[in-house]
């Protein structure tokens, strides 16, 4: 047992911050609401059913998020790795968690964008996280975590990278709507806070 551990009665269901709300393209949505979180910190603390891991096409660990990952689940998750060949961007495959208290890891590589972004780019993120909320939807999984893929190293602007996120998640939430209890936007950066605290209110609109 360990006290560091965060589970999903831990980690509250977003709510507007009562200011009036951006402007919206989608109908407000209670139902959809209630399975939004936003957490600041670290994604190896969730107790959930799957974190996403914003790798790269080898798989076989890194920095950022992905080293973090890597630490918590100790060797065991490289090795599985290893034997699945890479991963094309935008694309995720799925592996145990090993050390980690999430279930599984859902790998996903992102776009390198290097500060600019084309439809190429935006396409290929928006793969990345409607792929890993497919391929949770497959495995029965119903409560994941997604960190800002690409936006560290890689270098995606992390204010368009928002608006792909959530629009990704909005959508899929809506076309899946009995597969997911639980979808966690995990900042790690208090300028990712502040971004997604903004963003929110135009993709989960209350009335
Ligand atoms: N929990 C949640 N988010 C985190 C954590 C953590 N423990 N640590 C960092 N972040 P990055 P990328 C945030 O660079 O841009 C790796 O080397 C971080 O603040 O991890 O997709 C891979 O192997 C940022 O907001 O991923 C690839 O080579 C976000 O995670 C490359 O980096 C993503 O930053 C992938 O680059």
């Amino acid at each position: 047992y360990r006290t560091d551990y965060i589970s999903l009665d831990k980690v509250p269901v977003w709510k507007h911050s009562g200011a009036a709300s951006a402007k919206s393209l989608y109908k407000a949505n209670d139902e959809l609401n209630q399975k939004i979180s936003l957490f600041r910190g670290d994604i190896t603390k969730l107790e959930i059913d799957a974190i996403a891991n914003a790798a790269n096409k080898t798989l076989l660990g890194g920095g950022g998020v992905d080293g973090a990952i890597h630490r918590g689940a100790g060797p065991l998750l490289r090795k599985e790795c290893s034997t699945l060949g890479g991963c094309e961007t935008g694309e995720a495959k799925i592996t145990g968690a090993y050390g980690l208290p999430a279930k599984y890891v859902i790998h996903t590589v992102g776009p390198i964008a290097h500060g600019s972004v084309g439809e190429t780019e935006r396409r290929a993120l928006r793969d990345c996280y409607y792929n890993c909320l497919r391929t949770a939807t497959e495995n029965q999984l119903r409560t994941v975590a997604f960190p800002c893929i690409s936006t560290g190293v890689y270098g995606y602007p992390p204010e368009q990278a928002v608006e792909v996120a959530l629009k990704t998640v909005r959508e899929y939430l809506e076309d899946n709507p009995a597969q997911m209890d639980r979808v966690i936007f995990c900042v790690f950066l208090k300028s990712d806070d502040d971004l997604y605290k903004s963003r929110l209110p135009a993709y989960f609109p209350e009335d």
